[in-house]
């Protein structure tokens, strides 16, 4: 009797936890839910852990038989529980993907892929005009040394420009260079001619920061050496330049001038672009407007390149890509170039 008492008690716990997960997981609707089914009856404290420790009070000879009966239900608790949990799992998959589905009617995000600084967009302008007369771009440090500076170029150990008021010093005899001069020497250096090349690139001068003058700007030089190189080759070649730059047949003035590395120098001036040659704001009223420095290239500047001034010549000049800037597109300010001023930058979209 007491054998049968605790096979019948125990057959009873099992149907009754049987018919309560039945009804359970009847009522289970998301993954979520299944969890707290796994909780509730595979759990430590649930129902199938008591009965396994009931088993304790179970006679040996059915405990066998008890035990199998607790661990059948319990692999089909979890066999229902694991069915249930991947069908669940898949459905919910497919509502979330087909929530994200992408409407591909929806207008498109706006890109902003920038554009090139308008400096850029004006000195690749000026490589591309003296590419197609047959110069090749160069390139040089920005930190050099005094030598390449100013020793090479004609620069007397006592002029001006060496002093520390005018120039950035990163220690004695290296500095930064205040023009792109230092280019040309290594050119020469390196290259027998024919030399044609241009030299553009930055520039650094220790100057107050004004709307016309700043510490840093943007310079191309350029330079042609061969044999029987004139000042009429130099004269032609700029006015052609010029006249593509600024789009318009330009009249150019030339007044002799100094500059350490050329000799004879000189400025080359340009009929003012807005009043003709009147005189207006633009050109102080004289008409004229200073683009550009030139001169053919010092005998001593050859020499310090390689060159022999006896059987070669050429000429030589350099700009400010800034000036060139003011004077085409009305800026007023070279600081503005530095701002980064999302309003004055959008004014040049380039292409
Ligand atoms: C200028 C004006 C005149 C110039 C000279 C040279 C070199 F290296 F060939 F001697 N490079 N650039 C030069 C001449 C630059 O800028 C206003």
């Amino acid at each position: 009797m007491r054998q049968l008492g605790f096979e019948l008690f125990m057959q009873q716990q099992i149907e009754t936890l049987r018919s309560e997960f039945a009804q359970d997981i009847a009522k289970v609707a998301a993954t979520h839910d299944i969890e707290a089914l796994k909780v509730k009856y595979l759990g430590k404290k649930g129902p199938l852990q008591n009965l396994m420790k009931f088993l304790k009070e179970v006679p040996a000879e059915q405990r066998p038989a008890a035990g199998k009966w607790i661990n059948d239900l319990k692999e089909e608790i979890s066999a229902r529980l694991e069915a249930s949990e991947t069908t669940l799992r898949a459905t919910e998959e497919s509502a979330k993907l087909s929530a994200e589905k992408i409407d591909i009617t929806l207008p498109g995000r706006n890109r902003f892929p920038g554009r090139k600084h308008i400096i850029t967009q004006t000195l690749d302008e000026m490589i591309d005009i003296f590419a197609s007369m047959g110069f090749s771009v160069q390139v040089g440090p920005d930190i050099d040394t005094d030598y390449y500076n100013f020793e090479a170029l004609n620069f007397a150990p006592d002029h001006p420009a060496r002093d520390m008021q005018d120039t950035f010093y990163v220690a004695k005899d290296v500095l930064l260079r205040t023009h792109t001069s230092n280019i040309q020497v290594r050119v020469m250096e390196m290259q027998k001619p024919p030399i044609r090349i241009i030299a553009p690139g930055h520039a650094y001068r220790n100057e107050t920061i004004t709307a016309r003058s700043h510490v840093f700007f943007n310079q191309i030089e350029g330079l042609y050496i061969d044999k029987g190189v004139t000042f009429a080759d130099l004269f032609a070649t700029m006015d052609e330049f010029l006249s593509k730059l600024f789009k318009r047949q330009v009249e150019t003035r030339f007044r002799p001038s100094y500059f350490p590395f050329v000799e004879p120098g000189m400025e080359v001036d340009l009929r003012c672009l807005t009043c003709g040659g009147s005189g207006c704001n633009l050109c102080k009223q004289t008409g004229w407007l200073e683009i550009m420095g030139a001169g053919m290239v010092h005998p001593e500047v050859l020499k310090n390149g390689g060159i022999d001034p006896e059987i070669y010549s050429g000429y030589a000049w350099g700009m400010g890509v800034e000036r060139v800037i003011l004077l085409r597109n009305g800026v007023k300010d070279i600081r503005t170039f530095t701002d980064n001023d999302m309003r004055f930058l959008e004014q040049f979209p380039g292409v």
